[in-house]
């Protein structure tokens, strides 16, 4: 590969700054790590942030001092950062800093020789000294109010890819506005944290990146611009010219890699960095996870954690009071897609209890039922949901049923199947179906032609309707998966089965995958600016060539289409089942 030196992925998420150092091959040499509990006790921070009652904030001076930390920790490990071409990144999502009237000078002006950055620009350079962390609840009164100026969660969905969130930055702003009138004058702009990150290596303040701005509730995706009515209703008395102002007028555009400038001069000094060394905008925290994966248009991620989440890159631009679209970070014309669902590890953990009598947590019963064919059931399925859920919108609730494989019709509701082997087997590919006519409207590609005779019905999830036919022929490309319970084979394999990816499913371990996301980026961006790769590398493209291969396992499915005969026969029952939970 062309790649010289060394590229920097820093990830500022909730609990800790990481930074992760690969070269030119791809391969990371170098990992730091400061954790703001353990490395910076004076914040006084409980896994990192501030929380007293619904307000979950962090201290802005903590993250200029893990910077420092972090660069000094580098420079403790011999590393020499005199060979760093290029710096990216991510941040947690959605939070906010708000910068005084004057910070744009502190920041030039960052004396290179000697001080630190808490030092010099903290408290003077921000008119509120915390930034609203994600976990953050205290905005349902102003949710309620920019959904009703959009014209409702759907309008609000079509606009900015998402429905109104209390974590969502614009209703952060609005309360900000509402309840600290003297903070909000005083701001000179608004930063997310990623665009914060961005302005403090190269000492000037930079416009939002615009993957990360879909996470705001103000940004129009598809006009490319902040929304003037959103603006409206957020700014509140103060105008949505001055906060426009505040946003810097405008998003840096993801459509093609744009430098923000070189490394600022403090951290020559101080660090040994080359002054050439570029910095790349950071993105959201999920929005880097994509980044570290070759994925592609009608690929999926499918993290399995204590909730599933699953991350998509579509070119379909198909919006969802239930899900949240966002800009692509770095390839043109795509989006991420990303469906959280509440109930993923804790649900099937309840089924794998009962089916061990709640003598263990053994995961022998419950694999070995999943993967056994010989258990029948057909004409079953269920939900599991110890937990209200997002997808569908549902309070918390286990239902069974029995339907009628010829009309799709339910027959009736049970309290129990045959036994409780078949909850384990149902689960899962309950979950990996929900999951799968969740995607079906964000998968580009043709709809197979189909003689079966529910072809033309139409078949209603959420907000979507479509024919069953695209139901049941639009499969992903490739699926990765991660998270806890992608070690667990039965799980990993059913899953893939009923997703039916047409070029594969892998699975790999992704300690590092935000920071890495921010290596990537950094590589590409790099090359591309400087010319060492044609302009027509995309970013996918170039992941594709050169990802280490090894880090992935693919896992093999046979006979899935003959399997699928089997699993669609349950969508249009599933469809009736969510219908009536509503
Ligand atoms: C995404 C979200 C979280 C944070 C975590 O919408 O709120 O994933 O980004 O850092």
């Amino acid at each position: 590969m062309q790649g010289e030196g060394y590229y920097l992925g820093l990830d500022l998420s909730t609990q800790q700054l990481k930074c992760l150092a690969i070269d030119g091959d791809m391969q990371i040499k170098h990992t730091e790590v400061v954790d703001f509990d353990r490395d910076l006790p004076h914040y006084n921070t409980h896994k990192g942030v501030y929380s007293h009652g619904d307000v979950v904030e962090c201290p802005v001076g903590m993250w200029l001092e893990a910077i420092d930390l972090v660069f000094e920790k580098y420079k403790g490990a011999g590393f020499d950062l005199s060979q760093v071409k290029a710096i990216s990144g991510s941040c947690q999502q959605h939070g906010s800093v708000y910068w005084k009237t004057g910070a744009g000078d502190l920041l030039q002006h960052l004396n290179d020789a000697n001080g630190n950055l808490v030092d010099q620009l903290y408290p003077d350079g921000f008119s509120r000294k915390t930034a609203p962390n994600w976990q953050d609840h205290s905005t349902g009164k102003q949710c309620t109010q920019i959904e009703k100026k959009a014209g409702g969660p759907e309008k609000l969905a079509e606009i900015t890819g998402s429905r109104a969130h209390f974590r969502f930055t614009g209703p952060q702003i609005m309360k900000i506005a509402e309840n600290e009138e003297d903070n909000y004058k005083n701001t000179e702009t608004i930063s997310l944290v990623s665009s914060f990150l961005t302005s403090i290596l190269c000492a000037k303040l930079v416009p939002i990146e615009e993957a990360d701005a879909c996470g705001m509730n103000i940004y129009d995706i598809k006009a490319k611009g902040y929304d003037d009515s959103l603006l409206d209703v957020i700014s509140g008395k103060f105008g949505k010219e001055d906060l426009l102002k505040k946003l810097s007028g405008s998003v840096t555009k993801c459509n093609s890699p744009q430098l923000m400038g070189n490394i600022a001069n403090y951290f020559v000094s101080k660090y040994g960095f080359d002054s050439e060394c570029a910095i790349y905008p950071f993105t959201g925290d999920n929005l880097a996870t994509i980044c570290s994966l070759p994925l592609e248009k009608n690929d999926i991620l499918v993290s399995l954690g204590t909730s599933t989440t699953i991350l998509m890159v579509t070119d379909q631009y198909h919006p969802s009071p239930n899900y949240h679209l966002f800009t692509h970070p770095a390839i043109a014309n795509c989006y991420m897609a990303m469906i959280c669902y509440c109930n993923g590890s804790l649900a099937r953990e309840k089924v794998r209890d009962s089916l061990n009598e709640n003598q263990s947590t053994s995961w022998t019963n419950f694999d070995e039922a999943v993967l056994d064919e010989s258990l029948d059931t057909s004409g079953e399925l269920a939900v599991y949901f110890p937990l209200g859920e997002i997808v569908p919108s549902v309070d918390a609730i286990t239902k069974r049923v029995l339907y009628d494989p010829k009309n799709c019709e339910i027959v009736k509701y049970v309290d129990k199947f045959d036994n409780n082997r078949h909850d384990a087997k149902i689960i899962v590919e309950s979950q990996a179906l929900s999951a799968r006519v969740r995607v079906a409207p964000l998968l580009s590609g043709t709809v197979d032609e189909s003689n079966d005779e529910k072809s033309e019905t139409m078949v209603h999830f959420d907000y979507d309707s479509m024919k069953f036919s695209e139901y049941s022929s639009k499969r992903p490309n490739r699926v990765y998966f991660v998270g806890g319970a992608s070690k667990n084979d039965a799980i990993v394999k059913k899953f893939s089965e009923v997703l039916g990816a047409k070029n594969g499913n892998f699975r790999l371990e992704t300690p590092n995958s935000c920071a890495l996301g921010g290596c990537f980026k950094a590589l590409w961006s790099d090359l591309w600016k400087k010319k060492k790769i044609d302009e027509k590398v995309t970013f996918d493209s170039f992941l594709n060539r050169y990802f280490p291969t090894d880090e992935l396992e693919e896992i093999k499915v046979d006979d899935i289409t003959k399997k699928w005969e089997a699993y669609k026969d349950k969508i249009i029952p599933l469809s009736k089942l969510e219908e009536e939970l509503k």
